[in-house]
C-alpha cells in the first residue's frame, strides 16, 4: 500500500490548504518540508518542477493544490466531501478564485515586511525543515531575500496593490456571509471555506496554523495593525472560525527535523 508523500514549503499557505484536506479526510501521508530556495532541488528531483505543494501518489506526482484536493476528495473517506453534491462547482469556483486572486497577495504583502525582519522570518522559515537547511538559512538569508523579492515582485507599489486586493476580496466574502449563512456555499463546510481560510492565514495569523506564525504584536507596527483590522472583519472572523471549528490538527511543528 503506497502512502501519499507531500513535498512542501513548511510555511506555505497553499501547502497548508493541502495538509488541511489530508487531515480532514484522515488520510495517512508522509511529508517533507523545505524552506524557499532549498525546496527547488528536492522537488525537481521528485516531481520534475519547482512549485509546491506536490503530492506523490501511486498514480504519479499531483501538482497544484486544487488538483491535489480533488484527488484527496475522490479517495475513500468517512468525512463529508469538500465538494458537496449539487454545490461542487460553486465550491470549485470559489476555490479557484482564492487560488488566483487571494493567495499571491497574502504571500506578497507579509513578505514585504518579513524580509526586512530576519530575526522574525528565519525562525518562521526554519519550522519543520531538515537541520542542514535550518543551519544554512541564516547564511543564505541575504541571497534568499533578493531572490524572493524578485520572484514575488515585491515593490512598495505592488505591496499596496496587494493590500487593496486583499481588502476587496475580504469585503466581498463579508457581503456573501451577510445573509447569515454559516459557510460560503451555504450550510456545508467545503473546499471554498478551507481554501479561503488557508490562503487568508498569513494576514490573519490563526493560532491553529501548522507553523507558529508571528503574532500581530511581534510584527512591525504597520503590519500588526493591519492584521488586527482584517481579523475583525466578518470575512476575517469567518476564516478564524473555520480554523477553530473545522481544522483537524495533526502536524504542529516548531523545530528543524
Ligand atoms: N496554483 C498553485 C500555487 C502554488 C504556489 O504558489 N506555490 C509557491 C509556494 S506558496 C511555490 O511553490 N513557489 C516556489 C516556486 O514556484 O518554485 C497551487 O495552488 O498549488
Amino acid at each position: 500500500m503506497y502512502t501519499p508523500h507531500l513535498i512542501a514549503i513548511s510555511v506555505s499557505h497553499y501547502c497548508e490548504k493541502v495538509r488541511w484536506a489530508l487531515r480532514w479526510h484522515g488520510m495517512a501521508y508522509t511529508q517533507e518540508n523545505h524552506c524557499p530556495i532549498f525546496h527547488i532541488t528536492a522537488n525537481l528531483r521528485q516531481s520534475g518542477q519547482t512549485m509546491v505543494p506536490v503530492l506523490l501518489t501511486q498514480q504519479g506526482p499531483i501538482k497544484d493544490s486544487t488538483e491535489i484536493l480533488r484527488w484527496i476528495d475522490a479517495q475513500p473517506s468517512q468525512a463529508p466531501s469538500l465538494y458537496p453534491e449539487g454545490k461542487a462547482q460553486e465550491a470549485l469556483d470559489w476555490e479557484e478564485r482564492f487560488d488566483e486572486q487571494l493567495g499571491p497577495h497574502t504571500r506578497r504583502w507579509p513578505y514585504f515586511y518579513l524580509l526586512q525582519q530576519p530575526e522574525l522570518t528565519i525562525p518562521l522559515l526554519q519550522n519543520g525543515i531538515p537541520r542542514h537547511e535550518a543551519r544554512l538559512l541564516p547564511l543564505m538569508f541575504p541571497l534568499a531575500k533578493v531572490l524572493m523579492s524578485r520572484s514575488l515582485k515585491i515593490t512598495p507599489d505592488s505591496v499596496e496593490r496587494s493590500r487593496q486586493k486583499i481588502d476587496a476580496l475580504l469585503q466581498e466574502v463579508g457581503q456573501v456571509l451577510k445573509d447569515g449563512r454559516p459557510f460560503l456555499i451555504g450550510e456545508t463546510f467545503s473546499a471554498a471555506d478551507l481554501t479561503f481560510a488557508s490562503l487568508a492565514a498569513p494576514v490573519l495569523c490563526p493560532p491553529e496554523y501548522s507553523v507558529p506564525f508571528y503574532t500581530p504584536e511581534q510584527a512591525p507596527l504597520a503590519m500588526g495593525d493591519q492584521i488586527q483590522a482584517w481579523r475583525t472583519t466578518p470575512a476575517g472572523q469567518h476564516a478564524l472560525r473555520c480554523f477553530q471549528s473545522h481544522y483537524r490538527p495533526g502536524w504542529q511543528v516548531a523545530n528543524p527535523v
